[in-house]
């Protein structure tokens, strides 16, 4: 019997009030729909609620990374760098919070323990940490793609007598480096835009570096009120650009290949993209250099080249320079300074292939050379990607089958936003979306969402569901997208790879790489067609 959708205490509950959660809560209440936000955190913001350790900031373009839907906060938010950094972000998100009035519907400080599906009555039993519970007929996951951080598998960690903390989970009061002595381990994105920060007032830095990753200069500055007018008026076009493009950045591939041009032309082309702020050397480049080997080791040599040039001793440098992976394979840090760290009296680079950590001891920590006497470790070590933000959740579905068993060999889902077996769960940022410019993703998703719920109300279905042809198309086509990158033979999060975690050492398909445009393009068709490939009653 299905429950009267007035008798479930809400109609939605979303999990997390970070960017998709926010905008997710805005679009149900269009529909009338009672909605219940959980939160975990103290505030909203997600991910920028959360990194705040220093440096935290954009490697998006901000005027291409706010939200799009409102013409009136496009309007009143004033964006005062290239590259926002992180309290910046926060800022805009609170604001946002506030202009729609979200918080009203927001329960902070609540981590939803368990979400278990109730055939008989169709619906959502979902229990909080505190043993609290709701009641939705609906249940939208915005817990986010990178929210479930890790600690490195060292012994010892909790014997440090010094101050210690993950960068996903920075504490909210300023913390001073001035005359410590601090070490951080990861040189991810993460960890790139902290060792840049903490090095201009630590008393000693030490790197432990376990793999280098290919840095590219961010070259960020500020946004005066003119500029911003200027910026202001072309939002139509920044938006539209994004729409076009293959990872909704305002960046997008070089239509040349990399050999369609003379060694001259090809190097001058590097150094001008080489010298453009943002992602443009990543994914502005050639069209090849991410699928053809002999294309990648040119961009690789010019990267490798650019480090040389600015790490003055040379055996630094090439403990900086990649060896295991071509440029772009993985995630592309965007950085300011970077390498010059290198130069500095007080930072020191620890090679964890040459001399690894044994374990973190009361007074810092040991390798296989030495102890380290430290005041902070710093572990930027990055996150549970993708689906550990779901396997924290015990999520059941039909029959209590657990969605983590489910995905135990890797997630499968259906066009990233449902799961076969999880009737009326909808994911925002799942596994297999478009990810890219993570906001273009999100409006993209919320607005799908949103059409499929409205759908459903106005011909009275209470219950939609995946089908398995559904989810194994899509998984086809998931893999299809991958097929013939470079980024495939290379272990990052990108493939699935954590080796903090049991289980993940070996890589597997992970993330849809395709397009946005082809993504859309998928799920638009799935609209038009009401739905037909999904499971509606
Ligand atoms: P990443 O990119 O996953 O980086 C994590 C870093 O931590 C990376 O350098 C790892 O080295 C290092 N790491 C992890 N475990 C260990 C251990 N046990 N010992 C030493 N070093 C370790 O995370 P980020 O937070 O930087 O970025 C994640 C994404 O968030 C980023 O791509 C942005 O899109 C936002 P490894 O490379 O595994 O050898």
């Amino acid at each position: 019997m299905t429950l009267p959708i007035s008798e479930t205490d809400f109609d939605a509950v979303i999990i997390g009030a970070g960017m998709s959660g926010l905008y997710q809560l805005i679009r149900l209440r269009e529909l009338g729909m009672r909605v219940r936000v959980f939160e975990a955190g103290g505030g909203v913001g997600g991910t920028w609620y959360w990194n705040r350790y220093p440096g935290a900031r954009f490697d998006s373009e901000s005027y291409s990374y706010g939200y799009s839907f409102s013409k009136e906060l496009l309007a009143e938010w004033d964006w005062t760098e290239h590259f926002a950094p992180q309290p910046e972000t926060l800022r805009y998100l609170e604001h946002v919070a506030d202009r729609f009035d979200l918080r009203r519907d927001i329960q902070f400080d609540s981590r939803v323990r368990s979400a278990h599906w109730q055939e008989e009555g169709r619906f959502w039993r979902v229990a909080l940490e505190d043993g609290t519970t709701a009641t939705s007929r609906f249940l939208v996951t915005a817990i986010g793609p990178l929210s479930a951080p890790t600690l490195p598998r060292i012994d010892g960690i909790d014997s440090f007598n010094g101050e210690s903390c993950h960068t996903a989970r920075w504490p909210h009061e300023p913390v001073s480096f001035d005359g410590k002595r601090v070490a951080v381990i990861g040189t991810g994105a993460t960890g790139v835009q902290t060792i840049q920060e903490v090095a201009k007032t630590a008393k000693q830095l030490t790197v432990f570096q376990r793999t280098p990753n290919w840095c590219a200069p961010l070259l960020n500055r500020k946004i005066d009120k003119e500029e911003m007018v200027r910026i202001r008026s072309t939002y139509p076009d920044i938006f539209r650009r994004c729409q076009e493009t293959f990872a909704c950045f305002l960046h997008t591939a070089d239509p040349r290949g990399t050999f369609d041009v003379t060694p001259e032309e090809r190097e001058a082309f590097f150094e001008k993209l080489y010298a453009e702020p943002g992602f443009g050397i990543w994914v502005g480049n050639f069209n090849d250099i991410l699928t053809n080997r002999e294309a990648n080791a040119q961009i690789s040599d010019f990267m490798a080249r650019k480090i040389r040039q600015r790490v003055k001793d040379p055996a630094i440098a090439e403990k900086l320079i990649p060896r295991n992976h071509g440029f772009g394979t993985r995630r592309v840090p965007l950085e300011t300074r970077y390498y010059e760290v290198y130069n500095q009296p007080n930072v020191e680079l620890v090679d964890l292939t040459e001399t690894p950590i044994e374990r973190v001891i009361r007074s810092g920590i040991r390798t296989t050379a030495r102890d380290y006497d430290l005041d902070m470790i710093i572990y930027a070590t990055g996150f549970d990607a993708l689906t550990g933000a779901f396997d924290r959740i015990d999520f059941r579905g039909v029959d209590g089958r657990r969605l983590k068993d489910d995905w135990s060999e890797g997630a499968e889902t259906y066009v990233g936003m449902a799961v076969e077996g999880f009737p009326n769960m909808l994911m925002l940022l799942g596994p297999h979306t478009a990810l890219g410019n993570i906001p273009r993703s999100i409006e993209y998703n919320v607005d799908w969402v949103t059409d499929l719920l409205r759908f459903m109300r106005d011909r009275e279905l209470t219950r939609v569901e995946a089908t398995g042809e559904g989810v194994e198309a899509w998984m086809e086509m998931v893999e299809r997208a991958s097929e013939g990158l470079l980024s495939n033979e290379v272990n990052s999060w990108f493939t699935g790879v954590n080796t903090n975690i049991d289980g993940r050492h070996n890589r597997r398909l992970s993330r849809y790489s395709g397009s946005a445009p082809s993504y859309r393009e998928r799920c638009n068709a799935v609209a038009k067609e009401g739905y037909k490939e999904m499971l509606l009653s």
